[in-house]
């Protein structure tokens, strides 16, 4: 649980109401834009985890079912490319440093290159000739996509032209949001994210110290009243229009985590397609205000609570990589080192080949099909099994994506997490590690912070580990698992749950709760072959 006191009821709270914000011209469609996330209850909470075309409207699916970020499945298929055009901020956030480039670094704001838009259009027909899954570009920064509306939407103009197939996304604080809008709808971006921290000012003046509005500086509560309403008008505007949305909010430990069950509220009551309460990443040499001031992040139990409570509000997104804002691949890996200008310079004859990537997305949705099968099945299997039915544990499993457990030990840069139990098995997050495997026969440094990652799960499912890893993870309580190697997630995680069951209920293994696992920052995304 969060350890810190609640600040989101505390009197003084400013909310600003539905009423008080400019009257809107249109009647809201909040039921109708999203039929997923109007289902409360736990097992309705979590569309873009893992939702399918049964649990939404067609069209929705239609926009959501390649998009790696707004369905938890298709992050296993696809791959999302931003290209930063963006660099200059209408606001500051006391957790953003654009200065800081690192290319062992995954966060937003982070990039090794700026791009003009004719050099982003180039490198995105480039990325998506070379990697037929990368089905979205999104514009994140460094800065604000909406900060710099030329840069953004003369790239989504010339890709549109060069590459129609493509989805276009924008990530934005949402303070140009409501201005833009008409722009967004123009150029068919069907995706937007708003970074919405919180719905009382006052909490907003402790995480953001200025934003620029009107030609002049504005600070304080000012400051985050305006913010605070130009972003619930923007997204009731883009849910006028049909437009799907996502908000990103940081959970920052002391100042936000009680209040983030208000802000889910309050998007959901207004159209948001999907929540993402992602962790504060702060550390001092990132020059942040929050690393200076040494602010910490949650941990991955406090953010897990805070996720599960604003269960059965908006849909809840927990698969999110905080991606550097030139990112490119499947989320939770980084090539971007492979199409830098250099190497773009030296690629010849880039040739667009939409058939090539239509046959790539046909080839998923059959195996998209066979996933969903094995998960019914095993889950199936799961309700069947009489013994320990009220069992609940967390199991990490090694991938390099496809949905399957795929992935040997000491490879891994990034373990998923799964809720199991009888009637489920749920993706509830990653966790970055450092590759075990430096070369050669491995490296027995990285375990101790392997195991600080994943030392919530009960299981960590791998396609090979070695004898010498293998002790010592049995030895710290997590069970090392290679007998569903190539096997679809799910279904190993439930194959290996049912055992477990068993086990327990005939004496063999005394089930023990574990303890809470650390999220660790900054670790290597580049490192895998
Ligand atoms: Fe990029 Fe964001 Fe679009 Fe995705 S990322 S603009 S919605 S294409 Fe995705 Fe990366 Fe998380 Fe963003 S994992 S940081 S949520
Ligand atoms: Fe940084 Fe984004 Fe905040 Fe601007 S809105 S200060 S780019 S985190």
């Amino acid at each position: 649980m969060p350890t810190s006191a609640p600040t989101g009821s505390t009197p003084g709270t400013t909310y600003v109401s539905m009423g008080q914000l400019k009257p809107l011209k249109f009647k809201l469609e909040v039921a109708s834009s999203g039929g997923c996330n109007t289902q409360g209850g736990e097992g309705q909470a979590s569309c873009g985890s893992s939702d399918g075309p049964q649990d939404m409207p067609a069209a929705i699916w239609d926009k959501v079912k390649d998009h790696p970020c707004y369905s938890e499945e298709a992050h296993h298929h696809f791959a999302r490319m931003h290209v930063a055009v963006a660099p200059a901020c209408n606001i500051q956030c006391n957790y953003c440093n654009r200065k800081y480039d690192c290319s062992n670094e995954s966060r937003p704001g982070v990039v090794s290159q700026k791009l003009t838009p004719e050099q982003a259009v180039r490198k995105v027909v480039a990325v998506a000739s070379a990697i037929p899954q990368m089905t979205v570009l999104g514009i994140a920064g460094p800065g604000d996509a909406l900060a710099n509306p030329a840069k953004t939407f003369d790239t989504f103009r010339m890709l549109q032209a060069q590459a129609p197939d493509i989805k276009l996304c924008i990530s934005t604080n949402g303070l140009a949001l409501p201005d833009l809008v008409d722009e967004i709808c123009k150029y068919n971006v069907d995706h937007v994210t708003i970074t919405i921290n919180m719905v009382d000012p006052v909490i907003g003046a402790k995480i953001y110290p200025w934003i620029f509005w009107n030609h002049r500086r504005v600070t304080g509560i000012e400051a985050a009243t305006i913010l605070h309403q130009r972003q619930m008008l923007g997204l009731e505007m883009l849910t006028a229009r049909g437009v799907l949305t996502k908000i990103n909010s940081v959970l920052i430990p002391g100042i936000n985590d009680q209040h983030l069950m208000d802000v889910n509220r309050e998007v959901k009551k207004r159209g948001a397609f999907l929540h993402n309460i992602m962790p504060l990443i702060s550390e001092p040499e990132h020059g942040t205000v929050f690393g200076l001031t040494g602010q910490r992040g949650p941990s991955a139990a406090e953010l897990k609570a805070v996720q599960d409570a604003c269960m059965g509000g908006a849909n809840l997104m927990r698969h999110c990589r905080q991606c550097r804002a030139d990112a490119v691949g499947l989320l939770g890996e980084d090539r971007s080192e492979e199409f830098t200008l250099d190497k773009l310079d030296q690629m010849q004859d880039v040739v667009y080949d939409l058939n090539k990537r239509q046959a790539y997305q046909a080839k998923v949705a059959l195996e998209r099909t066979a996933q969903q099968a094995a998960k019914q099945q095993a889950l199936a299997s799961a309700a069947a099994l009489k013994s320990a039915q009220n069992l609940k544990v967390m199991v990490a499993v090694a991938t390099k994506g496809g949905g399957r457990v795929n992935e040997h030990f000491g490879h891994v840069t990034e373990f998923q997490v799964f809720e199991v139990s009888a009637t489920q098995a749920k993706f509830v997050g990653h966790r970055r590690v450092d590759q075990y495997c430096q070369g050669g026969a491995g490296d027995d440094e990285p375990l101790p912070s392997v195991v600080r990652a994943i030392n919530d799960c009960h299981a960590v499912l791998v396609a090979k580990i070695g004898a010498c890893p293998r002790d010592e993870l049995m030895q710290a309580g997590v069970e090392p698992v290679d007998a569903y190697v190539g096997e679809f997630i799910e279904k190993a995680a439930l194959g290996w749950f049912n055992d477990y069951r068993a086990r327990v209920a005939s004496g063999a293994v005394v089930h023990q709760a574990r303890g809470d696992a650390q999220i660790r920052q900054g670790a290597y995304t580049t490192l895998a072959a």
